[in-house]
């Protein structure tokens, strides 16, 4: 045993680590965060507060945040999902926990984390096998503001706000995953990439030998096409009005491209066509109601499964003949890509690192917080694929 001299230094060392520690985490964390004010106003870079970790939080150093459509939505206040501000946008983030509140059992200072729609484990929802809305995605976490520029309180978009050096969310809405996966890629597992592959794997559950159809080959329907390639689909037709959307299609594993201002006459017959009386599979992965209808026009008659992606404005509906759903097609949405994140993540990471799907390819711009504006602009204009603000 150790000289009581030593053992009393180290007792003392403990103490005052522990005391240390008491005395932070009552202490806001300082930041630097993207934050909208007003809708459609450009973003302020500015140092904020976050409150610490209370209860079942956890404190994380974000390494990585995608630019996604859906934020846009919140951002221009179209978003079915509502919109609240002054907010830190960005649902997308990958990062390294720094801190975990009272009562966070699997999360530890260190580990590697993706932010994901949450999977509380204990509700209703999450004890059924269906599905995977947690009832804590519409609990209203993030419904109060955590944040304060001054004596501003500020919202964290979607309970997380990943536009900021850090951000303290639920650890229901953190993925533990393994320290080799880049965080630039699997920051695009937090929303878009998952809500693709997830699509086609686990909410239509493509199977070997189908025939597919993508409408919009954007971040989400890119995805889409690589998890029915996974799928073992055979004929994978990626339909977009732009062509380099195509060409990065073709590479990522679809058969075909179709431009729908080349054609002549009718798309939905043309594809109808293409896959022999319809395709097992439809998707709508741009949020436009008229292909959502076409998508759905598109299944084949008797057991043709649509799959709507895209997130139409709010108000908007879908026409639907109900003869159409008689004929045996059926129409069917996806959150996330009908992933639960805490429980599924790990495994989409092993996929990636196994080089099961390309994430790479997808990422087309990288740049600092300071540059969001610019990112979210660049999108408007339709350039690039997936943007991923670096830290
Ligand atoms: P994106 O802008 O990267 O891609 C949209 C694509 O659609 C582009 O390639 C366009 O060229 C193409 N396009 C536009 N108009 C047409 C048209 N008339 N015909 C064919 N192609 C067209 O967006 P994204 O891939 O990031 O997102 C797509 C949608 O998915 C968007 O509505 C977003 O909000 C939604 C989404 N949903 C979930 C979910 O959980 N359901 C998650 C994340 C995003
Ligand atoms: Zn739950």
């Amino acid at each position: 045993m150790a000289p009581a001299h030593i053992r009393l230094y180290c007792r003392w060392k403990i103490d005052m680590w522990r005391a240390c520690r008491t005395r932070n985490r009552a202490l806001p964390i300082h930041t630097k965060a993207a934050v909208a004010y007003r809708a459609n106003d450009p973003m302020v870079i500015e140092e904020v507060e976050l409150d610490p970790p209370a209860q079942g939080e956890v404190l994380v150093e974000l390494k990585a945040a995608g630019l996604c459509h859906t934020d846009l939505g919140m951002w221009e206040g179209h978003s079915p999902i509502g919109s609240v501000f002054p907010v830190v946008l960005g649902h997308e983030g990958a990062g390294i926990v720094l801190d975990v509140g009272p009562g966070v059992t699997d999360l530890k200072p260190g580990d590697h984390v993706i932010a994901f729609a949450p999977e509380c484990r204990v509700c209703g929802s999450c004890q059924s096998p269906k599905g995977n809305f947690c009832e804590e995605a519409a609990s209203g976490y993030g419904s109060a503001p955590s944040i304060h520029a001054g004596n501003t309180p500020i919202f964290a978009g979607y309970g997380v706000g990943t536009f900021a050096n850090h951000m303290v969310t639920t650890a229901s809405r953190l993925a533990n995953v393994r320290k080799d996966a880049p965080f630039d890629e699997i920051s695009y597992l937090s929303c878009g990439a998952t809500t693709g592959l997830g699509a086609a794997l686990f909410q239509a559950k493509v199977e070997p030998g189908s025939s597919v159809v993508v409408f919009g080959l954007g971040g989400i329907g890119l995805n889409i096409i690589q998890g029915a390639r996974m799928a073992g689909a055979t004929t994978i037709v990626g339909v977009d009005i732009n062509d380099a959307k195509g060409a990065m299609a073709l590479q990522l594993g679809a058969t075909h491209f179709v431009n729908p201002k080349i054609i002549d006459g009718d798309l939905v017959g043309h594809l109808t066509e293409m896959t022999q009386g319809g395709a097992d599979y439809t998707f709508e992965a741009v949020g436009n109601i008229k292909l959502m209808e076409q998508a759905l026009a598109t299944a084949r008659i008797g057991w043709g499964v649509c799959t709507v992606v895209g997130v139409a404005p709010v108000g908007e509906k879908i026409g639907v003949s109900p003869f159409d759903l008689i004929m045996g097609r059926k129409l069917q949405g996806t959150a996330m890509g009908g992933v639960r994140g805490r429980s599924q993540l790990p495994q989409i990471v092993d996929w990636l690192m196994d080089g099961k799907f390309d994430l790479k390819s997808l990422i087309t711009a990288r740049m600092p917080l300071e540059q969001i504006n610019e990112g979210y602009a660049a999108m408007k204009r339709g350039e690039g694929l997936r943007s991923i603000i670096t830290f």
